[in-house]
C-alpha cells in the first residue's frame, strides 16, 4: 500500500516541559480527581424534608442551573478550546477538565435522585428548558465557543469559559454555600465545594492561556478584543442578576447573591490579567465560610485538602440489600 504524507503526526512527549506551568495543573487536577459516588448525599435526607417548599423549590434550581453550565462546559467549551490549541500537553489538562465538567453536570443528578422523585427530577428538567433567562445564558455562552475559529476567537472563548468557571456558577453556589455553612445539607455541600475547587483551578489554567494569548495580539487588537470582552461580561452580568432576582425571590438573598456574584466576577477579570470592575460590600460570612474550603486550598498545590478522603465508602450494611 502506498500513500502520500501529507502531514507530520504527533506524539505527546511528557518527558520535557513545554512550558513552566502545564505539568504542574496536570499533577493538580488529577490530584483532586473525585466521583460523586463517593459522598454520601442520603445523610442530607433528613434536613431536606425539614425545608420548607420555598428553601426546597431554590435549592433544586440553583443545581439544575449549574447542571446546564456543567454540561455546556463539558460538550462545547473545552472542546472550542481544545480543537484550536496545538500544544500536546496543553490539550491534555483541557480534555482532562472536560471529563471533570461530565463528573459534575453527573453529580447533581446523583443529588437529585437522592433527594427528588422521579416526576419531580422530570420537571425539573422540563424547567431548565423553559426558563428564558437560564436558556438566554447558555445561548450566549454558545454564540461564542461555536464561533471559534481564529487566535482572536478563541481568546474570547477563554475569556467566556473564565466567566463561566470563575463567575456564573456563584448565582448557584450560593445558597448550598448557605446552608452547609449552617450545618444543613451538608453532603451535597461537600460535592458543591469539590465542584467549586476544580472551578477555581480551570479558571486560574484558562486564565494563564487567555493571559499569554493577549500579550500575542497588537495596542490595537487588544483593545478591540477588551471591548468585545466587556461586552460579553455586561450581557452575562445582566441576564444574571434577571436571573438570580428570579430564583432567589422570596428568599431575601437576592442583593446578597448579586454582591456575591460582583465579587466572583472581579476574580474572574483577575484571573484574565484585569482591574476590579465592581466596588463590593463584603460577602456574607456564612456563605466565605462555605468558601473557606476554597481558601484554604487556595494554594492548589499543596493537599487535597477538606473532608473529603479519596477511596472512603460507606459500608455496606444488611439493609441495603432489602429490596
Ligand atoms: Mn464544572
Ligand atoms: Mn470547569
Amino acid at each position: 500500500m502506498t500513500f502520500t504524507l501529507n502531514k507530520i503526526h504527533k506524539a505527546v512527549n511528557w518527558n520535557k516541559e513545554d512550558d513552566n506551568f502545564t505539568q504542574a495543573f496536570w499533577e493538580q487536577n488529577v490530584k483532586q480527581f473525585w466521583l460523586p459516588e463517593e459522598i454520601s448525599v442520603s445523610k442530607d435526607l433528613k434536613v431536606w424534608n425539614d425545608l420548607s417548599e420555598k428553601e426546597r423549590d431554590l435549592y433544586k434550581k440553583v443545581l439544575a442551573g449549574l447542571t446546564l453550565l456543567d454540561t455546556k462546559q463539558g460538550n462545547n467549551g473545552i472542546p472550542s478550546m481544545m480543537s484550536l490549541t496545538d500544544n500536546l500537553q496543553r490539550k491534555a489538562v483541557l480534555s482532562f477538565m472536560g471529563t471533570m465538567e461530565e463528573i459534575h453536570a453527573k453529580s447533581y443528578s446523583s443529588i437529585f435522585t437522592t433527594l427528588l422523585s422521579n416526576r419531580e427530577i422530570d420537571d425539573l428538567f422540563e424547567w431548565i428548558e423553559e426558563e428564558k433567562t437560564l436558556q438566554r445564558k447558555a445561548q450566549l455562552i454558545l454564540e461564542q465557543y461555536e464561533n471559534t475559529n481564529d487566535e482572536k476567537s478563541l481568546y474570547l472563548s477563554m475569556v467566556t469559559s473564565v466567566f463561566l468557571e470563575s463567575f456564573l456558577f456563584y448565582s448557584g453556589f450560593f445558597y448550598p454555600l448557605f446552608l452547609a455553612g449552617q450545618g444543613k445539607m451538608v453532603s451535597s455541600g461537600e460535592i458543591i465545594s469539590l465542584i467549586l475547587r476544580d472551578e477555581s483551578l480551570h479558571g486560574k489554567y484558562i486564565g494563564l492561556l487567555a493571559k499569554e494569548k493577549y500579550e500575542s495580539f497588537n495596542e490595537e487588537e487588544k483593545r478591540q478584543l477588551n471591548n468585545k470582552m466587556y461586552k460579553i461580561f455586561n450581557d452575562l452580568m445582566e441576564n444574571e442578576i434577571e436571573y438570580t432576582k428570579l430564583i432567589y425571590k422570596d428568599s431575601n438573598l437576592e442583593e446578597e447573591v448579586i454582591s456575591f456574584l460582583q465579587y466572583n466576577a472581579n476574580r474572574a477579570l483577575e484571573n484574565l490579567g484585569f482591574e476590579d470592575y465592581y466596588e463590593v460590600k463584603p460577602v456574607n460570612p456564612i456563605v466565605l465560610n462555605g468558601l473557606s474550603t476554597e481558601t484554604k486550598t487556595h494554594d492548589f498545590f499543596s493537599t487535597k485538602g477538606n473532608g473529603y478522603q479519596k477511596g472512603i465508602y460507606e459500608e455496606l450494611k444488611d439493609e441495603d440489600f432489602i429490596i
